[in-house]
């Protein structure tokens, strides 16, 4: 049975966990194809609110094999945090799988992650400084640790690794943060700690995956960040150091494109953003914070304020194209309950000339006018709604109107963070 991959439409958080969880009822396996720790994915359930970091979001379900892909970036003690607070609370961690071939966050990417974002003042990325970006910048340098360097019998290979990757490191530190230098001895020592601690859920994790596809067991790939943030197609530099798009998904999970064939764009009904970059819609008034507040915007990871603003349609047409999405679950509409009206980016504008897609240039995008339509809206609760037939017209005419400019169908409707909080296309 071929796999579904839930991605992001946007710039990250537009409620994949619940989406996920949402769909892992029916689902054998999870997999985590990309991102670090700098994800956050939050699912709302009886039993209290889950954030997500590493661990895929199925991981709920009893019956759900959840798999970090090679395409992740593991910070060890972060996933060891994360899977002994999912102990206390009661969840077999015995269906977690981590691969061998995902690369290691180690004790210096944090702190270099950290310390460049220090250094680059006004100039910089907001980054959630969990060291995903010298993580992967080493693995595409090719001087990466893998989770499987980490593991008994690895130890003089990791040592030499380390011999060679420290002092490029130490130099960096010392010489242009004015930090200390890092001890080679203890970062062995706690890598080989980590790996004692994580051996018992190293796999394989394609072979696993591609067992799974042959027997015909439902699987989904759960990305992280959102299209927007893509380092290829995503507003450079102002992006994740990994792919959040469906390719992305399947290169990280260690599947083909033919094995997929449902891919589902996760989008809020307005949009939001966390860290620096242009972001056409942006709000920066008293609806911004409105939709910040409704929508309790902060960063799940960091706890930042995440910026708002309207649905951009120019740059969702973009990504449903890009992903080859099939469908959309359009999340968070109860958010825009309150509006009077609610405007849609269906065009963009730059020095007076339309554009059909995002430009590549930041100062472009920067300059971006976008043209909106405005809809009306529906003053009405829809949080407590149990179909799709019971929302208001005016809610019905926006999501069809987002259908027409994406594309492509919204097939469900988030009305809240609860489980129930879903309403299905039948
Ligand atoms: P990084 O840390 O190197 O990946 O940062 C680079 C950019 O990617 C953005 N990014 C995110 N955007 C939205 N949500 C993310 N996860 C957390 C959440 C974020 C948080 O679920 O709320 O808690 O702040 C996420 N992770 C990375 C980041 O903001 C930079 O713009
Ligand atoms: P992810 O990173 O894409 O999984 O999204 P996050 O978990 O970072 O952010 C989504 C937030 O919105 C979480 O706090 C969810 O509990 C919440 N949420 C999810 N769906 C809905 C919805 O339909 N309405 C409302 N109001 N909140 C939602
Ligand atoms: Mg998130």
């Amino acid at each position: 049975m071929p796999a579904t991959i839930i991605l992001g439409g946007q710039w990250g958080d537009e409620a994949k966990g619940k989406i996920t969880d949402t769909l892992a009822a029916q689902a054998d396996m999870v997999i985590r194809p990309n991102g670090s720790t700098n994800a956050g994915h939050t699912v709302v359930t009886e039993e209290g609110v889950f954030k997500f970091h590493l661990v895929p979001s199925g991981i709920l379900y009893p019956h759900c094999t959840c798999v970090i892909g090679a395409g992740v970036a593991v910070s060890p003690p972060d996933l060891i945090r994360e899977i002994e607070a999912l102990q206390q609370r009661q969840l077999d961690l015995g269906r977690l799988f981590l691969s061998d071939r995902a690369h290691v966050v180690m004790p210096y990417h944090p702190l270099l992650d950290q310390y460049e974002e220090e250094r680059l003042g006004p100039a910089s990325i907001g980054t959630t400084r969990r060291g995903n970006g010298p993580a992967f910048t080493d693995k595409i340098a090719r001087r990466g640790i893998r989770v499987a360097d980490l593991l008994e019998g690895a130890e003089a290979e990791l040592r030499a690794k380390l011999e060679r990757i420290l002092p490029e490191k130490n130099v960096l530190l010392t010489g242009l943060y004015g930090a200390p230098a890092l001890d080679l001895e203890q970062i062995l020592a706690q890598a080989l700690e980590w790996g004692e601690r994580l051996a018992p859920y190293v796999v394989a994790a394609e072979a696993l995956v591609q067992d799974a596809l042959r027997a015909g067991k439902r699987i989904l790939i759960e990305a992280a960040q959102g299209c927007m943030l893509d380092l290829d197609y995503g507003t450079y530099p102002y992006v994740t150091s990994t792919s959040p798009t469906a390719a992305g998904a399947c290169q990280g999970a260690g599947i083909g494109p033919t094995q997929v064939d449902r891919i589902i764009g996760v989008f809020k009904a307005y949009t939001t953003r966390v860290g620096a970059g242009p972001f056409p819609t942006e709000l920066h008034d008293a609806t911004g914070q409105l939709l910040r507040e409704r929508g309790m915007e902060f960063g799940t990871t960091t706890g930042r304020p995440r910026r708002t603003g309207w649905f951009d349609a120019v740059a969702a047409r973009y990504a449903a194209q890009l992903n080859g999405m099939t469908e959309i679950a359009l999340t968070k509409l109860d958010v825009l309950d309150a509006l009077d009206e609610i405007p849609i980016c269906v065009g963009y504008r730059i020095d007076g000339r339309e554009v059909a897609v995002p430009p590549a240039r930041t100062d472009l995008l920067e300059r971006v006018q976008p043209v909106y339509e405005v809809l009306q809206g529906w003053r009405t609760d829809t949080s407590q709604a149990t179909s799709i037939e019971e929302l208001p017209a005016a809610a019905a005419r926006y999501i069809q109107r987002i259908e027409e400019l994406v594309g492509i169908p919204v097939t469900m409707i988030g009305v809240g963070p609860a489980r129930r909080q879903i309403l299905w296309r039948t």
